[in-house]
């Protein structure tokens, strides 16, 4: 496979990710890559957001170029198409996040009345915390008391009742006034969305201008709403992560293991499969079946949930998720929701791999679908760990290929594992930044997307940063992405500048800190606020940056403008379809400075990206009066 593998040296800059796509070309297997090129030329229209179908009277585009028609049938002109397209992915974006968020909500409801055998409240003491911020009484109450108050308290912040959610008050002050007076405070989570799919029908907001400051209350119902609330239900139904070594990428898997797969984003189902492999009679079935035991593996966010909690080792990121049935050696997958590439089923069908999809909304074509609910989950999760490992009989030893060895990664670090490693307060971070050992910190968040070399601009960017003493934070498909390049090891240091290498020596952690999933963005911006509040600042005036270099989905979108919206400029590898109205264009990447504090940058190179991050993060130490360096 070696030789053949070189050619892939331009899809992706994993040794595991080449060879794989050499032996899927070997067995005439399709992946995204080749999809791509089947699409080529893509639609200019719709890259540049020029085309609207939001009604009959169309599809409608507007041409670039100024000669054919420069209004849609309904006189929508190039900014209004581009403005509510672009509402219309965070939209989408928003409600993916939050509507995960409101089935751990459900779960956390269902615990509370002894309804969801095997969950359980892992973390009371958070549970607390955050059911005093929603105003719930724990004075002589019992855990599951609390979990349904908390519960009830959750779902109202969905609705339309309120004036304003209820994690806004974690904003430091200046940015929520920022906020008021735009009127973008975000009510209620589902409101937001609904509101901007009712705005962006034909014939309702028809300003571009404020089309996108609904956008920017859309994705704050989301960042300081439905994400939040998904990452602090998980945390206290599934433990709140501290740091955890494990092993990554595809050399995870064990040829002389039964090899299962949880992929999504909900880690509701994940946690229980985890738990089944565990039972010991099913273990025993797999040694009776030839195997030496059960392996249990994850792919995307809900491979990072898994991992930041019980270190269960990541096969891989969004791009790897098809190449790993390639392998030959998985005998499930069990997907949930989001990034689940429809093209899995087919590719599983050229294996003996069993492909279950486990949601209510979420089917898949080739795939078997076995619905989890909380009553079921415990009993469904041991039936289908028991059809793997009845499945490891059918697998093909010929046909297995696990090309590399894994590498070591250290997870874990949500912000009051960070909190914990400082010693308690973020006071030793700020010190650090004060003084220029680390000048700044940066997320680098996302996706995959095959227009990128895979993982080329995750790693680039990070490498870039943590040489110049930038501590980076990262999560999702990025955070996968990074810990396969090997930062992720205390001993990662060595990649690092000489402060940041100072700092984090000292404190036995990597330069890269691993601190989520998708959803897991919101510990940023809880971190952001603790040190914005610590300085007595906004949370504009701090040396932070965020990245999304290879980002595909609406939810990154919604992120991106969260994360912009919350005072941090943020920069994209890929363009999103805006470039069809200038007056967008400059609002999103100039004007917003002066209204929020904050804009968007969009460059594919990571070189260049890593230079535009360090000017941004020198220019507001300059602003905080702390040294600063020309770059
Ligand atoms: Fe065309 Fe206007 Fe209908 Fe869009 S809303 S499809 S621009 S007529
Ligand atoms: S899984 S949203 S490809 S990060 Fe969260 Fe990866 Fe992006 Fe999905």
């Amino acid at each position: 496979m070696g030789d053949m593998s070189k050619k892939y040296e331009e899809y992706t800059i994993t040794k595991d990710g080449q060879l794989m796509l050499a032996k899927a070309e070997k067995e005439q297997i399709e992946t995204a890559w080749d999809r791509l090129q089947a699409q080529l030329p893509q639609c200019g229209y719709c890259e540049l957001g020029l085309s609207c179908r939001n009604c009959s009277m169309g599809p409608c585009r507007v041409d670039p170029f100024g000669e054919g028609p420069q209004k849609g049938v309904c006189g929508a002109d190039a900014d209004i198409i581009v403005a509510r397209n672009f509402g219309r992915m965070i939209a989408a974006g928003a409600a993916a996040h939050s509507d995960h968020g409101r089935d751990l909500v459900e779960v956390l409801a269902n615990v509370a009345e002894g309804k969801a055998p095997g969950y359980e409240i892992k973390d009371p003491e958070k549970m607390k915390r955050v059911a005093a911020e929603f105003g719930v009484d724990t004075k002589g109450k019992d855990t599951l008391q609390i979990a349904q108050e908390l519960a009830d308290a959750m779902q109202e912040e969905y609705g339309t009742r309120k004036k304003r959610l209820q994690f806004v008050s974690r904003v430091p002050q200046k940015r929520l006034d920022t906020w008021e007076k735009l009127g973008i405070v975000p009510r209620g989570i589902d409101r937001e969305t609904s509101e901007m799919m009712h705005r962006t029908h034909m014939g309702v907001d028809n300003d571009w201008q404020s089309l996108l400051l609904h956008g920017l209350r859309n994705a704050l119902s989301d960042g300081w709403g439905g994400s939040m609330i998904a990452t602090e239900v998980s945390d206290i139904l599934f433990g709140t992560p501290s740091p955890v070594t494990s092993a990554i990428n595809m050399g995870v898997l064990k040829e002389d293991h039964v090899n299962i797969i949880v992929h999504g984003h909900n880690p509701v189902v994940s946690e229980m499969i985890c738990q089944a492999t565990e039972d010991e009679d099913l273990v025993q079935l797999a040694k009776d079946k030839g195997a030496k035991g059960i392996n249990l593996a994850g792919l995307c966010c809900t491979g990072n949930e898994l991992l930041m909690r019980r270190g269960i080792p990541m096969a891989g990121n969004h791009l790897m998720t098809e190449l790993v049935i390639v392998t030959g050696a998985v005998e499930m997958i069990l997907v949930d929701y989001q990034c689940i590439m429809p093209a899995l089923g087919h590719v599983a069908k050229c294996f003996h791999t069993k492909m279950i999809s486990t949601s209510d909304k979420a089917k898949f074509p080739e795939m078997e679908h076995r619905e989890f609910h909380p009553e079921n989950a415990r009993e469904l999760a041991r039936e289908l760990v028991r059809e793997a490992v009845e499945n490891f009989e059918r697998r093909i030893p010929e046909r297995v290929y696990i090309p590399v060895e894994p590498i070591k990664t250290m997870s874990g670090f949500s912000v009051e594992a960070i909190l914990h490693a400082l010693g308690g307060t973020p006071d030793p971070l700020i010190e650090a930044i004060k003084t220029g050992k680390i000048r700044g910190a940066v997320g680098v968040v996302g996706c995959n997307n095959p227009k990128i070399k895979h993982d080329y601009g995750h790693v680039t960017l990070t490498r870039r940063l943590i040489e110049n003493d930038i501590l980076v934070v990262d999560t999702g498909c990025a955070a996968i992405a990074n810990a396969k390049a090997g930062f992720k090891v205390p001993e990662a240091v060595e990649l690092a500048g000489p402060g940041l290498r100072e700092v984090c020596g000292a404190l036995g952690i990597p330069p890269v800190l691993h601190v989520g999933s998708c959803v897991d963005n919101v510990r940023i911006l809880v971190l952001a606020a603790a040190l914005a509040n610590a300085l007595g600042v906004d949370i504009s005036d701090l040396p932070l940056a965020g990245a999304a270099p290879e980002w595909y989905s609406e939810k990154a979108v919604s992120i991106a403008v969260y994360v912009v919206g919350s005072g941090i400029f943020t920069v994209l590898g890929t363009t999103p379809p805006i470039l069809g109205s200038m007056n967008v264009v400059k609002m999103a990447t100039e004007g917003l400075n002066d209204v929020i504090g904050a804009t968007l940058a969009v460059e594919p190179d990571p070189e260049k990206a890593a230079i535009l991050i360090r000017r941004h993060i020198e220019k507001k130490r300059a602003g905080l009066g702390l040294p600063s360096i020309e770059v």
